[in-house]
């Protein structure tokens, strides 16, 4: 369907039942950046992410950016251009060391992004711009959160030309890390996380807000907002504390452990998803990853064996549609083993890579859709419930 030519063809019929789901398999818009296949997962523009995950990170953004792979002269004039655009002003990373340490550091993120829009943003709301200024700013201002916060010291000088991942390891600093096995780590860290069609919540409510012409900064503002949610993106977090929580490696006890959790209401991190309906491929290559980056660490393997036993008991309860690992299964898991042991910032890392994917479709739905009008602010209906007209009596309105 072409967003020019949009027809009158009946795409899907609500029910009752539709209500009050979270808007569950209802297209909602278009999207030109990703796809999420329930069976085969995610795929960037056409190409499945098990296809892109080595790529340079800036090769990924370009093609979320520009719907097509980057030859070679225009991969470095790209990089370039990030680079160019990297310089965070002095001010932004002066308020982050001001935060009060009881903040989650996601609510550093928002505020960092709220600080860089006061600061940073283009004088004439332009997405474009904004959005190439933002993805190059980013690596800055989550390093300076991750520094401040954690205590390691004063934030270290941005070295842009390095590249986006590189800069990000050296900025970081991490104290006994080795840098080699962090990069390489976060490269596919950041490719992976990137973007997930256009219906996740961050990207949703990001969408929404700029739907309003806010600005590209206040909308990840926004963004993020939803991201910080422990069923969404703080689902790292959450992850990496349930597998502690386990406190053993022996399968049985594991499987058992799921089952009292399940039964008492709690989530079952790294496991489910809205739309898919398998193993979500960012898992695999996650766990594939593990077996390079740190075969023998206990909880790595922990979460291999959970992997198998946590399928196993959602399987069995047939109101979880999708008992499969999801983006969230291992990759806390990665992160320690290189390095980065406090589980309260993971989240931030998948927002320094998904505030890329939601600056891409933001530029999209704001200057390509319906041939460059944009799609109109976002104003889905409701049904009022329990709310019978009524008026105030005359003399009890004047009381
Ligand atoms: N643990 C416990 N309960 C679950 C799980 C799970 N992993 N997955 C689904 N359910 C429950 C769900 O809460 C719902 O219960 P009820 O009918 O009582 O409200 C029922 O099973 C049916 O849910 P689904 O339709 O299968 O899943 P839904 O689309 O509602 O939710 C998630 C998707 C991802 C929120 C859900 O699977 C979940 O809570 N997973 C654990 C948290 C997590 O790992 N989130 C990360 C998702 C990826 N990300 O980064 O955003
Ligand atoms: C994501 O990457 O945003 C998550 O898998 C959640 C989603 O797609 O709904």
């Amino acid at each position: 369907m072409s967003d020019t030519t949009a027809s009158k063809k009946v795409l899907f019929e609500i029910t009752e039942e539709n209500l009050d789901t979270g808007l569950r398999g209802i297209p909602v818009s278009t999207v030109y950046t990703s796809e999420v296949d329930p069976g085969e997962g995610l795929h960037y523009v056409g190409y499945p992410i098990a296809d892109l995950a080595d790529l340079d990170p800036e090769a990924a953004i370009y093609l979320l950016l520009y719907k097509k792979l980057p030859k070679r002269g225009e991969l470095s004039a790209f990089k370039k251009e990030l680079v160019k655009r990297a310089k965070v002003d002095k001010r932004v990373i002066k308020l982050i060391q001001g935060l009060p340490k009881e903040g989650h550091p996601m609510e550093w993120l928002i505020a960092g992004l709220t600080f860089a829009g006061m600061l940073c943003k283009s004088e004439n709301n332009d997405y474009r711009e904004d959005a190439l200024n933002v993805i190059a700013q980013m690596p800055e201002i989550v390093a300076a959160i991750y520094r401040v916060r954690s205590g390691w010291g004063k934030p270290i000088r941005s070295r842009p030309r390095l590249g986006l991942m590189e800069n990000f390891v050296q900025m970081l600093g991490v104290p006994g890390a080795d840098p080699a096995k962090l990069t390489r780590l976060m490269r596919v860290f950041y490719v992976l996380h990137m973007d997930h069609g256009g219906g996740n919540l961050s990207t949703f409510v990001g969408k929404a807000v700029a739907s309003g012409k806010s600005d590209m900064y206040a909308s990840l503002g926004a963004a993020m907002a939803g991201l910080y949610g422990p069923l969404h993106g703080r689902a790292n977090q959450e992850c990496l504390e349930f597998l502690e929580k386990a406190g053993t490696n022996d399968a049985d006890t594991i499987e058992q452990f799921v089952r009292d959790e399940f039964a008492a209401g709690r989530s079952i991190f790294g496991f489910g998803h809205a739309v898919l309906r398998a193993e979500d491929p960012r898992a695999g290559i996650q766990y594939e990853l593990g077996k390079e980056l740190c075969p023998d660490d206990s909880l790595y393997q922990r979460a291999v064996i959970m992997r198998e036993r946590a399928v196993k008991v959602l399987k069995a309860n047939p109101k979880v549609k999708n008992p499969y690992p999801n983006v969230d299964a291992v990759s806390g898991t990665l992160l320690r083993a290189c390095g980065l042991a406090d589980s309260e910032f993971y989240t931030v890392l998948f927002g320094l890579a998904r505030c890329s994917g939601i600056a891409a479709q933001i530029v999209d739905e704001r200057l390509v859709h319906r041939g460059g009008k944009g799609v109109a602010i976002y104003r889905p209906s409701d049904i009022p419930v329990n709310q019978p007209h009524r008026r105030l009596k005359k003399k009890a309105a004047q009381a």
